[in-house]
């Protein structure tokens, strides 16, 4: 992409309702920009970290063999009458009625809907267990939306569902979202450790937040030390391999607040006990038969009897996601974006356009890593050398390459690695080469 055709509102000026790093940079980066409360639009360079986010999410989905689906936003209040969640979720739903006073509402979350879905088709044991997941947008009345996209009112969920026979056959499939979301958070370079936690409305006695630790985290913390840098379980195929992630997993304390237990917490070794604040990033949930019983979602099992169907639910804040990588990654000039979530893989910078030298390296430079897949951005506006510095600091690509006729007549340019600050000069060839093997 060349800059010049591109979208990027950058802001000089920090917004002063942005009390947060993220939000901040997200702001001047020109990635979103607020509508109204809680509900952002998402400019281009913000929308291309949500995709590349929701594409990790979705490949871990599929590692497991959940299935994508597609739910609607808008869904009808029945489903959630049948439950009894309709009165039960209060006023952060968001309800509407259409022009024949039907209630409908926009949905926070899908257990209900999903739950009439799968009864209307699956009578037997022999068609579960069954996981299922959509990516899609939710609506949450909160009373204090803030953080921008951290605590939105209208934002991005993966939301997955399992169905199975029994509660030990429906702990084999949460096993499964444990180990994939240990896995989800690694690849965008964060640490996330997932701690006991409340179940609140979605229900339920089984439940994992996932966390990664940031002073400017809304959730108060309890965990040992150890668990922050263990690394991501990996490819693991059995169903005793994932019990046994999930029993090293949970064999040290964590704990969110609302589960906190002071006094198995103050047996830690002190030097391990580690009390800090932190972003929850995914929550998992075993809820067994809280929507199939009383919406009658019963399948035939092996004795021929009809049983409710065993469920859990699996969610994971995509939008929140942008907004935690960059409180997880950035300095005082700007965000430092992981390899694997980078809106695009490298910057080039030409300090003279106009410049013939300087323009035919850079559009050299540009066709190269775009044949190789780097997608760059080519900054050929001009703007003065320190603005396109400070420009290309704030974004925070992984890597800048710095073109100059100076440079040039020497033969070389200047590579910077964003998250070091290391500047290397060397031909544009063997630049090419060197980004292209970091992101090998
Ligand atoms: N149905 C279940 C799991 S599929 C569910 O809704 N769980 S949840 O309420 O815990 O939400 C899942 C994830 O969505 C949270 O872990 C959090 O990362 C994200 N999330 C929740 N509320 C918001 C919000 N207001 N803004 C941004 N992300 C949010």
């Amino acid at each position: 992409m060349r800059l010049s055709q591109y979208f990027l509102p950058v802001l000089k000026e920090t917004p002063a309702d942005a009390t947060i790093a993220s939000h901040r940079f997200m702001l001047r980066a020109g990635m979103v920009k607020q509508d109204s409360a809680g509900i952002y639009i998402w400019l281009p360079l913000g929308y291309k970290v949500l995709r590349k986010i929701e594409q990790i999410v979705r490949e871990e989905q599929n590692k497991i063999g959940a299935v994508e689906m597609l739910m609607p936003t808008i869904q009808s209040a029945n489903h959630w009458k049948e439950t009894g969640r309709y009165d039960a979720y209060g006023p952060e739903m968001l309800r509407i009625t259409d022009r024949g006073d039907r209630e409908l509402l926009y949905g926070p979350t899908n257990e209900d809907m999903i739950t009439d879905m799968f009864r209307s088709y699956v009578r037997s044991y022999k068609d579960l267990p069954q996981n299922l997941y959509h990516i899609q947008w939710k609506f949450r009345d909160e009373r204090r939306p803030r953080f921008g996209v951290m605590r939105g009112r209208e934002f991005l969920m993966k939301d997955a569902y399992s169905f199975d026979i029994s509660p030990e056959a429906a702990r084999v499939s949460y096993n499964k979202h444990f180990v994939a979301y240990l896995n989800t958070y690694a690849r965008m370079g964060l640490k996330a450790v997932p701690m006991r936690a409340d179940t609140g409305p979605i229900g339920g006695d089984l439940s994992h937040e996932f966390l990664i630790l940031a002073e400017t985290g809304e959730s108060e913390v309890f965990c040992h030390k150890d668990l922050v840098d263990m690394p991501p379980p990996g490819v693991v195929d059995t169903d005793a391999g994932r019990q046994a992630v999930f029993d090293e997993r949970t064999a040290l304390y964590a704990a969110t607040d609302e589960m906190h237990d002071a006094e198995a917490f103050a047996k830690l070794p002190a030097d391990k006990q580690l009390s800090a604040r932190g972003i929850e990033v995914g929550h998992i949930f075993y809820f067994g038969d809280k929507y199939s019983k009383p919406m009658n979602a019963v399948v035939a099992g092996p004795d021929g009897k009809d049983h409710p169907v065993m469920m859990g639910s699996y969610g994971v804040g995509v939008s929140r996601l942008v907004g935690g990588i960059i409180e997880a990654s950035h300095d005082d000039d700007g965000i430092i974006w992981p390899k694997a979530v980078a809106p695009f893989g490298a910057g080039i910078i030409n300090l003279k356009t106009g410049d013939e030298a300087a323009d035919a390296a850079c559009e050299d430079l540009y066709a190269k890593l775009t044949a190789a897949g780097i997608d760059p951005l080519y900054d050929d506006k001009d703007d003065r050398g320190g603005q396109k510095f400070a420009r290309m600091d704030l974004i925070g690509l992984p890597y800048q390459i710095v073109v100059g006729p100076r440079g040039l007549k020497n033969g070389v340019v200047e590579v910077k690695t964003r998250a070091t600050g290391e500047k290397q000069e060397m031909t544009p060839d063997a630049a090419i080469a060197f980004i292209m093997a970091e992101f090998e």
